[in-house]
């Protein structure tokens, strides 16, 4: 396939509200588009770094010197047939998986729309909808929260994700039950908040019959979540600690979890999130596809991967309505009966970037072609 030139740009948006989690507030999406132009197509890509390094140790910052030193140069230096050739042509760079997953992305995109067939049908997709949930903040008090499960309920939401932390579990978690009973599927993400010397309250979770409770102990662990595991009920869902279909091995093999969370930013990209999806799904682990607060263009690849068959439990890909007032899309995502998205059929990631938003988001945009970008590394073996 054809690539002729990449070109990356900086945006910032603003959230309707800001989503905190255990490790802090996000106020602002920062992120990065990657255009990868071609055979008279271009596809796109959009980043998931936060701006500080404190869910991973990639940044906005640190994707756009990735990009630029290395990804895109050594990118527009080879010929490709597929896009899936892309993660085994960057796996020689130690980690940097959401730098990598933004191009590959683009790359993916070009390729379906290259091919005039869908991203998701290009994945290998077949699903025609989505089951979707949502995730929800650390909220200012427990009526707030109570409020906005209520409402996301009222949308049509499938599964309820709450954030907790020290201070924050047992009693929000309660009140939602008290509230809304057991039957609506609910879940807890902890990002790395607890300890194995929690683990008396962390079995004290069984109790509210949870669906899973996502990334309870640290982000570089899976032997304490075999611990864990070995002593709860509820299913651990790992989101932080996988970065590969080798970690996920690793995890699966020890009994770390019985759930994983995909998302295409962590794991390097769409060929590496499918290779996890494969190999969960024979060993009988459901898999759904986590979010990071993306705007329209990372929401639609997450709504194209999630439609590969196990993707069985409702993703946090949620409708763009949920963060933005306007995206970067048109249409913008929806649901299209209560609780689903319709996977879009038309060729490519499905939907026509709002140039007008973006040409007014743009804080800094650079460009290359096979000419103008320079190697400052090369690679020997
Ligand atoms: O842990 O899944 C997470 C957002 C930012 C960083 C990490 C996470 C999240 C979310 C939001 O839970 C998911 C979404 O709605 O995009
Ligand atoms: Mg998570």
């Amino acid at each position: 396939m054809e690539i002729t030139k990449i070109k990356w740009q900086r945006i910032k948006m603003p959230l309707k509200a800001p989503f905190e989690t255990s490790f802090g507030k996000v106020v602002k999406k920062d992120m990065i588009l990657v255009r990868v132009y071609g055979g008279g197509k271009v596809g796109i890509g959009e980043s998931v770094a936060m701006p500080y390094p404190i869910y991973s140790e990639e940044t906005t910052g640190t994707v756009i010197n990735m990009l630029e030193e290395f990804l895109i140069p050594i990118l527009l230096d080879k010929e490709i047939q597929h896009p899936s050739e892309v993660s085994e042509i960057f796996s020689f760079i130690r980690r940097n998986n959401m730098a990598k997953a933004v191009l590959e992305m683009a790359v993916w995109d070009l390729y379906s729309k290259q091919t005039n067939q869908s991203l998701a049908g290009a994945i290998g997709g077949t699903s025609k909808e989505i089951e979707v949930g949502v995730s929800i903040g650390i909220e200012p008090t427990i009526e707030k929260l109570v409020e906005k499960v209520e409402r996301f309920l009222d949308e049509g939401y499938r599964k309820i994700k709450v954030k907790i932390k020290p201070g924050w579990d047992l009693a929000p978690l309660q009140a939602i039950r008290d509230r809304f009973g057991y039957s609506i599927p609910l879940m807890a993400d902890a990002n790395s908040a607890y300890t194995l010397d929690d683990i008396d309250l962390l079995k004290q979770l069984d109790q509210f019959h949870l669906l899973m409770i996502e990334q309870p102990l640290a982000h570089d662990d899976i032997i304490d979540h075999a611990k864990l595991q070995a002593e709860l009920v509820t299913p651990i869902c790992l989101d932080e600690s996988i970065h590969s279909v080798e970690d996920t091995r690793k995890a699966i093999e020890i009994g770390a979890c019985k759930i994983i969370n995909i998302k295409v930013g962590r794991v390097g990209g769409i060929t590496e999130a499918k290779k996890i999806h494969d190999l969960c799904e024979q060993h009988n682990i459901p898999v759904w596809c986590g979010g990071m607060l993306e705007a329209g263009v990372g929401r639609a690849h997450n709504i194209a991967l999630a439609s590969l068959a196990n993707f069985t439990i409702p993703g946090d890909t949620s409708a763009s309505s949920r963060y933005f007032n306007e995206d970067i899309i048109v249409p913008e995502v929806t649901l299209t009966r209560p609780g689903f998205i319709t996977v879009p059929e038309k060729p490519g990631f499905g939907f026509d970037l709002n140039e007008h938003l973006i040409g007014q988001l743009v804080l800094n945009e650079k460009e290359y072609t096979k000419d103008s970008a320079e190697k400052a590394f090369i690679r020997t073996n």
